[in-house]
Order: structure tokens, then C-alpha cells, then sequence
């Protein structure tokens, strides 16, 4: 579908991931009214941060086991809930009103996208309203397992085809020095970005090391991927615009 741009709102800019439950209402706003500023289609996922990763932790639910009890599904699903209807708010003030999308009705009972998804979020974009999912904790044939906001905005851009990728992270872009936060990378190859995985807190998704492998696999599949400073609203605005130099530029295999 042209001119899509998928925006993932990485939990470490939306949330404070120091404080349990504390979201960034300034940033939300500020990046809220960035998103408004662009006229472009777009779908906006988000992860997690202090809502969703404490609370999947602390009853062990992970990306990668399924669990079976329901235990923690509702406190988890609960967190995610409330920090998707902040984001959705702070995107109503600015006038784009969202679509929300919980992560099971994106997937099959197998975990990959359901069939008819690219339509489903054709209907949504055609009538003006912008399709909003996060990271969640789904159920499958096998049981219940989180799926990251990072898978989704994989699944959602190859499904539809998307312009570009954006991933609002809290550094300037991959950097290629992790000591030094000025040295963020202007263009990478897709085969390049493993070299440089930043070093990350645990999570329940497997950090930064599994964000930049489906940045991989979606500019393995054609789309540029940006990874931009969600902190810094000329950076956003940029890369909604797709121009180079705001934070780093995967770029998608030609
Ligand atoms: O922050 C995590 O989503 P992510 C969602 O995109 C939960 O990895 C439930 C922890």
C-alpha cells in the first residue's frame, strides 16, 4: 500500500523504564502532535516499557515460552491496556484518531498474520482513522505468549507493503561507539546491522538484540527502517518524511 509509514513507539521513550508504570505524558504529547503535523498514512505500534515488562517478568511470561495458566495474563494485559489508551488519548487531542488493534486479532492461531490482514488494514487507513496495536500477550494453539510490539510492526509493514519503518528509540540511532552517544551510524546495509547491537536491560521481548533482527528482516523485505531519537521532535518529523540523517537509515535490500 503506498505511502505507509509504521511508527513504533519504543517503550524506553513513551515510559520511564526506571519507575514501574510511569509514562512520558510530555513526550506522548510531543511526539502526538509530530504525527499530527504529517499528513502520511500511518500505523502506530508500542511496546511496552515500564507497563508491560515488569508485569510480564514478574509472573514469567516471555516472547519466547508458552504458558498455559492464565496467571499474569490479566495483570500484564491490564498494564498494556492502560498505557495503549494514554497513547491513544495524547493521538485524539492532536486530532488522529486511532483504530486500536489488540495483537491476537492481527494473528493466526500459529502466531504468524492472519490472512485477510493487509485488507484489514486497508478498511482502517481508507477511512481516515489510524490503526493502533502494542505489544501484547496473545493466545495460540499452544497457549498464551508475548508478542513484541517490534514483531507486529514487522507483520503490519511487509502485510501492507510500508513505505518505511520508524523505530523511536532513546539514543540517537545505532551508534557505533556505545560509550560515545553522539557516533550514531547516518546508513547501514541490512547485512551490516547485527554489528552493532547496543547492549540492553532483559526484557520479556529480548531487548535490543531482537529489535534489530526484525529491522533486519523487514529491510530484508524491501522497506527502508529508521531508528530515530523519539526525544527529539526535529528527528521525528524527519523521518516520517523519510529524509536521511535523522538517526540511522537501514536501508530496505533493492
Ligand atoms: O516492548 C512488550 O512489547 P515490546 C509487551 O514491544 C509486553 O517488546 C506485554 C511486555
Amino acid at each position: 500500500m503506498e505511502g505507509v509509514v509504521v511508527i513504533k513507539l519504543g517503550g524506553s521513550v513513551i515510559t520511564d523504564k526506571k519507575k514501574p508504570y510511569s509514562a512520558r505524558t510530555e513526550v506522548l504529547d510531543s511526539i502526538s502532535s509530530s504525527i499530527a503535523e504529517w499528513s502520511g498514512r500511518l500505523i502506530v505500534v508500542h511496546g511496552g516499557g515500564s507497563f508491560g515488562h515488569p508485569t510480564a517478568m514478574k509472573y514469567k511470561l516471555s516472547s519466547t515460552k508458552y504458558k498455559r495458566s492464565g496467571e499474569g495474563i490479566f495483570e500484564t494485559r491490564e498494564a498494556m491496556q492502560q498505557l495503549s489508551s494514554m497513547v491513544s488519548h495524547y493521538l485524539g487531542q492532536h486530532g488522529v484518531k486511532t483504530y486500536t488493534l489488540p495483537a491476537v486479532s492481527l494473528l493466526t492461531m500459529e502466531g504468524d498474520p492472519r490472512r485477510d490482514l493487509a485488507f484489514l488494514i486497508k478498511n482502517i487507513l481508507n477511512s481516515g482513522l489510524t490503526p493502533l496495536t502494542y505489544g501484547d500477550v496473545a493466545v495460540f494453539r499452544k497457549g498464551f505468549r508475548i508478542v513484541s510490539g517490534d514483531y507486529l510492526s514487522y507483520v503490519l509493514s511487509s502485510a501492507i507493503r510500508a513505505e518505511r519503518v520508524i523505530f523511536t528509540i532513546d539514543k540517537q540511532g545505532i551508534l557505533r561507539n556505545l560509550d560515545d552517544p553522539t557516533s550514531a551510524i547516518e546508513e547501514l546495509e541490512f547485512k551490516q546491522i547485527n554489528q552493532f547491537v547496543h547492549a540492553s536491560e532483559k526484557d520479556a521481548t529480548g531487548g535490543f538484540k531482537a529489535k534489530v533482527s526484525y529491522a533486519r528482516m523487514i529491510a530484508e523485505n524491501g522497506i527502508d527502517v529508521f531508528f530515530v531519537n523519539g526525544f527529539d521532535k526535529d528527528a521525528l518529523i524527519r523521518s516520517l518524511h523519510g529524509e536521511r540523517g535523522a538517526g540511522t537509515l537501514v536501508k530496505g535490500k533493492k
